[in-house]
């Protein structure tokens, strides 16, 4: 073993004609020296030695957690294709597996707090401790309990219906389109309210739910699941928050001129009693069955048929596409851009449309079975806008996935949530009159005046979305925090609906209702915040995009549809999955390191002031 000169030896001539008094304090600090620095020596090789066994712990952690997440992803597939009691049983016992092994690993790992190691390596092990969104307590009977009652409410969203008098059941897809294509305000209103009677069977059990996921987050470290989730982007999580009620804030004056707006054309519509000229808007004549985008309501806003641009779904229909056609559609994109076709599998074992015979859960999503290759949709596609819209945002996923394939299994994720769920639609941000004209679907390009109704279309769907995507999870964290106690679920729920949307419903309601429930992100437990900063995100990606494409011009026009640079410096990102904090994906792409409302604001800032001038004398807001 090398060990370091003693500073004694290397003074030895000059020492010996020293007095006593000076020698004595001089040989203690050499010796203290030396001390030091043999022990130091010590520490590095033993610091060597379990960082060595952190890595290969982190090795045979990921190697367990990626093959048990593959059969978790098969059991999932199987149970969200074809709802049965077998199969939810199925799904709950493969997500107990994982959680059980994660708790495990995350309690072995516990050795290595604190220790100094490479920052890749801590990272693993800090997104460890972050990869379920909702932790098992560590007792297996409390865990099961958990994992069982999450799937029994995947299965009550996905069977979920409403039966009216005749005995006729509409699903969750027939009630978006009723509540898309309606403008009976009694019809609205009894479907609005069939649909949410889906959540009241489910509060019980989401009250015990939030019990078992915050005994879970506990033994992990943290608070409770809701500070869990927060603590997932690369910041503290008091600035994380801290970040959102920021960007909402600067957001916020465009949504009231939107919301302002849309009231005085409602209230043309449907009158003083069901919209009231100062008054928060009903829940039910927005359009969606959560009133979280309102694209639907355009055709009441009073655009002539030759000044309103154009109308995708008309598009979609006269040229006779099915669902692989539109999938085809987004596929092209992405391949325009350099990305390599879908693998022959997606075509083969995805879902497309609503089976006849089956319970499925329809709300889309994209799925990665072996975290390689077999990349798949799973929707209930109609030939519409909104779906084609879905497409591409569903196709962002694929990409991302297979853009991060050969990162470690840790790594296989978005930057952060909110990154992967921007990329697609950063990509249907670009499906602009011109492209749509380069694709052979639109003959005619529409005129100059019509640009305000394409930007006002596509606000509803973007701006009228902030504050939905922003108060579901402030609803969560203050339920998982215990300051929403069960018996205030739903009050607090309309509070917070009120309070950021303007929204109120259409009905007396009551804690035997459960509304929250009546969303698939609740009844799944999958965390919202991502789209709130996805919203944010895309805007400012889509910028950068046209940036690289060299487009000049007013930035809610530009598409970059075939352009290869673009491509190369969003697959750069998409490759780095969540191997950096994300400041560093954004900066690789964008140039900037922080989220941004100014590039969302840009875009829309030409119908901001459209919409100011609109609204003067009206009472901004409710
Ligand atoms: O859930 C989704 C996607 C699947 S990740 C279809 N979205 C949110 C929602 O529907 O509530 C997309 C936008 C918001
Ligand atoms: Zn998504």
């Amino acid at each position: 073993m090398i060990r370091h000169h003693t500073g004694l030896d290397l003074l030895g001539p000059v020492v010996h004609n020293l007095p006593a008094e000076v020698l004595r304090p001089m040989i203690l600090a050499f010796a203290f020296l030396y001390l030091a620095c043999a022990l130091r020596a010590d520490a590095q090789i033993s610091n060597k030695a379990i960082v060595t066994e952190a890595e290969t712990f982190m090795q045979s952690a990921e190697a367990r957690l990626a093959s048990l997440s593959v059969t978790t992803n098969q059991a999932d597939w199987v149970h969200d294709n074809f709802i049965t009691d077998d199969t939810e049983a199925l799904a709950a016992a493969a997500n107990d597996k994982v959680t059980a092994a994660t708790t495990e690993l995350v309690e072995q790992a516990k050795r290595f707090d604190g220790l100094p190691m490479p920052a890749d390596l801590a990272r693993k092990f800090l997104l460890l401790k972050l990869s379920l969104a909702a932790p098992g307590p560590k007792d297996p009977a409390q865990r099961k309990e958990m994992t069982s009652i999450a799937a029994s409410l995947m299965s009550d969203y996905g069977k979920g219906k409403y039966c009216e008098a005749s005995g006729n059941c509409l699903d969750i897809t027939q009630i978006e389109s009723l509540m898309a294509e309606s403008r009976d305000p009694a019809r609205l209103k009894e479907v609005w309210m069939g649909w949410h009677a889906v959540g009241a069977p489910m509060r019980e059990r989401y009250a015990r739910f939030v019990q078992l996921s915050n005994l879970g987050a506990r033994e992990l470290g943290f608070a409770d699941t809701g500070a869990l989730w927060r603590a997932g982007y690369d910041m503290a999580p008091e600035q994380f928050e801290a970040d959102l009620d920021r960007l909402w804030g600067e957001l916020r004056p465009l949504y009231l001129a939107l919301y302002t707006f849309v009231r005085a054309r409602l209230f043309e519509k449907y009158g003083p009693e069901l919209v009231p000229a100062d008054q928060p808007m009903p829940a039910h004549l927005l359009g969606n069955p959560w009133a979280q985008t309102w694209g639907h309501v355009f055709p009441l806003l009073g655009f002539s048929e030759n000044t309103g641009g154009y109308d995708l779904t008309s598009l979609l229909r006269a040229n006779q596409l099915d669902a692989k056609g539109m999938l085809s559609y987004g596929e092209n994109f992405y391949k325009s851009l350099g990305f390599e076709p879908l693998p022959k599998t997606f075509w083969e074992r995805s879902l497309f449309t609503k089976p006849a015979d089956r319970e499925v859960v329809c709300h889309p999503s994209a799925w990665d079975i072996d975290n390689r290759e077999d990349v798949r949709v799973k929707m209930c596609i109609q030939i519409r806008d909104e779906d084609f819209v879905t497409i591409h945002h569903e196709l962002g996923h694929n990409f991302y996935q297979r853009a991060y394939k050969d990162q470690s299994y840790l790594f296989k994720n978005g930057a952060n949530d909110g990154f992967h769920e921007a990329i697609g639609d950063t990509i249907a941000l670009a499906i602009t009159p011109e492209y749509l004209d380069k694709i052979g679907l639109l003959h005619k390009l529409p005129p100059a005046e019509a640009d305000m109704p394409i930007l006002l279309r596509q606000a509803l769907d973007k701006v009228a979305f902030l504050p939905f995507a922003l108060l579901i999870d402030k609803w969560r964290w203050h339920v998982f925090s215990g300051d929403i106690p069960p018996e205030n679920y739903n009050r607090a729920w309309w509070d917070l609906r009120l309070r950021y949307q303007g929204i109120a419903p259409p009905d007396a309601r009551s804690e035997s209702d459960f509304d929250p429930g009546a969303k698939y992100h609740v009844a799944s437990n999958t965390p919202y915040a991502r789209y709130f900063l996805a919203a944010i995100y895309q805007f400012q990606f889509y910028r950068a995009l046209c940036r690289e494409a060299r487009y000049q011009g007013p930035l809610n026009r530009c598409t970059f549809f075939g352009s290869t640079k673009a491509g190369a410096k969003l697959k750069h990102m998409l490759e780095m999955g969540q191997s950096r904090p994300w400041p560093d994906a954004m900066e690789a792409l964008t140039g900037e390191r922080q989220a941004d409302a100014g590039a969302l604001l840009e875009y829309f800032a030409p119908l901001k002031k459209w919409l100011d001038e609109k609204n003067q004398g009206q009472k901004l807001g409710w």
